[in-house]
């Protein structure tokens, strides 16, 4: 049962609020105590598009409003409801739209300068991905060295953010069915910064006026992050850094170590944290950190810079978005080394009750009163030894007031789109087959991805518990990024023992496979990979020929973030049913909200659904899922295996 009041399911970071309180530190948990959310912009109700405003165009409260109130519920420009809202969420999703965007695009030239040489330290690690996307975008292979290969890929892939005509080189990827749909509702992307800057222009003041003509471009320019922006981020991290594979580690607060430098990196884009993760084992930098009375160098992860350095090299998690100050407030860490996304400015106050430096390292994030060491990935050694230097110096200066909580759970990551063809399939077969067949033949329910943030307006973990157990407890699959993937973690639902927790069907394939029922497949940029894995499922037949035909389903049960609701949108725009937990922002909105959540299914077969009751919001994916499988003609498939196992139970109790 969701229980409101509490903070947190999460035990270590119940016992850090409690510190920080005693040592007087601010945490985000006390400020959403302090500052409420405003209902009205919670709504979508509120325009501060122009300085004729901020208008305020909430509906009266518990009474039924005249025809001629409502003709009254505008902006000083006549802007309607119906307007403010949807021009306000579609701002919101090229906010998400850019930000992956940008994060790609510094990846793209990252790619081209590890291509030419020009950072030293980097190489091209996964040489079958480079030379598939090589094919994917009709690249020469020849007897071309991988260098030649990497440099007209990434000036391809570069091309994409600047493209003015035509339309992103990744929609090829999507089912053709898809492909041919987005062209006729003409929402298929051009290029990626021109998406963007259209989204911004037709929300200014006095432009696209008509909520369904907003709603709609809302799909265009989301798709230039799913199928753009993070696609391509997705793709050349995995090339330059490895493509994941599973491997063991483990998560939360309790992997800082006492008698080591903790140092975490916390953002989004791996490149520093990659050579930090080298560097840290450098035995150069251990000898320094011992002649400093530490024993060495723990390097730990937050957010999704974690999900990537768990992914390809098993550096541990210390937690997810809303644990970030709270490692600090174990008096136990160095260096709060972080990039770029949601990296909280609590995290200097905070840091001023401990001796932790906080340290912006991205030449487009400082943070008044934090230690500013710009990473450079043309001299990334010695950026990386700078930086661990720092940390290191700061040992010496760790107070007594140190206390680590106990929790840290086993947990395995690396689920890629590869990995998992290659699990169900196997090296020489690999394919989606077996998963298609057990989900035709009913083990397997459907599929969902539960992914997104934590937000302290709900309690933190809580959400996403509670769904993913009634996922598996339902034969339902659960694929994982983000914030929401550590928060499994942390329960213990991301080793193949969690198998117990799973309904009978799906508990007997991920025994057979050896898999655990929630696959961790990345960070937040990687929902591209939800999006192959889905459009797989596809082509590897009998589950119909789009991706609104699968029975699969999305959710951000404790979402905040821009990012999110662009994700949600390239999901609903994709074809996917998507629901939200925590608040939805244009409920002040019904038009705007009847419009998303009901008449998009007729347009794009996908749809949006706000459920703050995480166990509701679970079955309302799971209904959707049996609607799909009934439309699909294998909804009597599963109840045979239901049959099956009722008779076993009978044997049983002879
Ligand atoms: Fe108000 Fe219209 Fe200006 Fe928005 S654009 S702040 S609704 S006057
Ligand atoms: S870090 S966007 S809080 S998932 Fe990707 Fe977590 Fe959400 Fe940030």
């Amino acid at each position: 049962m969701a229980d409101k009041e509490i903070k947190s399911i999460d035990p270590a970071t119940l016992e850090m609020i409690e510190k920080a309180a005693q040592d007087g530190a601010r945490v985000v948990f006390e400020r959403a105590e302090t500052m409420r959310a405003c209902p009205i912009g919670d709504a979508g109700n509120c325009c501060s598009l122009c300085a004729m405003g901020p208008c305020r165009v909430m509906a009266p409260r518990g009474k039924e409003e005249t025809v001629e109130e409502r003709r009254k519920r505008v902006g000083v420009c006549g802007a309607t409801p119906e307007t403010i809202a949807a021009r306000m969420f579609v701002r919101k999703l090229a906010a998400g739209t850019a930000s992956h965007g940008d994060h790609g695009r510094v990846m793209a030239k990252f790619f081209m300068a590890v291509a030419k040489g020009e950072a030293p330290g980097y190489r091209i690690k996964d040489e079958q991905k480079l030379l598939q996307l090589a094919l994917d975008l009709g690249v020469n292979i020849g007897d071309r060295s991988n260098e030649a290969i990497a440099v007209d890929i990434g000036q391809l892939l570069l091309n994409e953010f600047g493209k003015q005509e035509g339309e992103l080189l990744f929609l090829k990827r999507a089912p053709l069915k898809r492909q041919e749909l987005w062209r006729k509702l003409g929402v298929a992307p051009r290029g990626i910064d021109i998406e963007v800057s259209e989204a911004m222009h037709r929300t200014h003041m006095g432009t696209d006026q008509e909520y369904q003509h907003l709603l709609n471009s809302g799909v265009k320019v989301a798709l230039a992050d799913g199928w753009g922006g993070s696609m391509i981020a997705t793709e050349i991290q995995d090339v330059i850094f490895g493509t994941p594979a599973p491997v063991l580690s483990q998560i939360n607060l309790g992997v800082l170590k006492e008698d080591e430098v903790n140092i975490i990196i916390h953002g989004h884009e791996p490149q520093l944290a990659e050579m930090m993760a080298v560097v840290s084992q450098d035995a150069e930098m251990i000898a320094y950190a011992k002649s400093k009375g530490a024993n060495g160098i723990n390097l730990a992860g937050m957010c999704c810079t974690a999900n990537e350095m768990l992914m390809r090299h098993g550096v541990p998690i210390a937690g997810n978005f809303l644990q970030q100050e709270l490692a600090i407030v174990t008096g136990a860490v160095e260096a709060m080394v972080v990039d770029v996304q949601c990296i909280m400015q609590g995290l200097v106050d905070t840091a001023r009750c401990y001796h932790t430096k906080v340290i912006t390292t991205d030449f487009r994030a400082k943070i008044q009163g934090a230690t500013h060491i710009e990473f450079n990935e043309h001299n990334a050694v010695e950026s990386a030894k700078t930086i661990i230097k720092t940390a290191v110096d700061n040992f010496v200066n760790r107070g007594k007031n140190v206390r680590i909580p106990v929790h840290k759970t086993d947990m395995i990551a690396g689920f890629s789109h590869e990995t998992i063809n290659y699990l169900m399939g196997g090296l020489f077969r690999a394919s989606y087959r077996p998963l298609n067949d057990n989900i035709i033949n009913g083990r397997i329910r459907g599929v969902a991805g539960v992914v997104g943030c934590n937000n302290p307006r709900t309690p933190h973990d809580q959400g996403n518990q509670l769904m993913v157990m009634e996922l598996i407890k339902n034969d339902v699959l659960v694929l994982q990024t983000g914030c929401m993937a550590m928060a499994s973690a942390k329960a213990g639902l991301m080793v193949p023992e969690a198998a117990q927790y799973a309904g009978e069907g799906l508990r007997s394939v991920c025994e057979a496979v050896g898999i655990p029922p929630v696959l961790h497949m990345g960070a937040c940029i990687d929902n591209s990979r939800l999006l192959i894995a889905a459009t797989a499922m596809v082509k590897d037949g009998g589950l119909g020929d789009d991706i609104s035909d699968l029975p699969v389903a999305g959710a951000a049960p404790e979402w905040m973030s821009e990012k999110a609701l662009a994700i949600g949108h390239y999901f609903v725009g994709s074809g996917v049913f998507t629901v939200f937990g925590t608040t939805w922002p244009t409920i002040g909105s019904q038009e705007v909200t009847d419009y998303l959540f009901k008449d998009f299914e007729g347009i794009y077969g996908g749809m949006w659904a706000f459920e703050p009751d995480p166990i509701k919001a679970a079955h309302l994916m799971i209904d959707h899922i049996d609607k799909k499988r009934k439309a699909l003609g294998i909804d009597k498939a599963r109840e045979r295996v239901l049959y099956d196992m009722a008779m076993r139970r009978e044997l049983d109790s002879v």
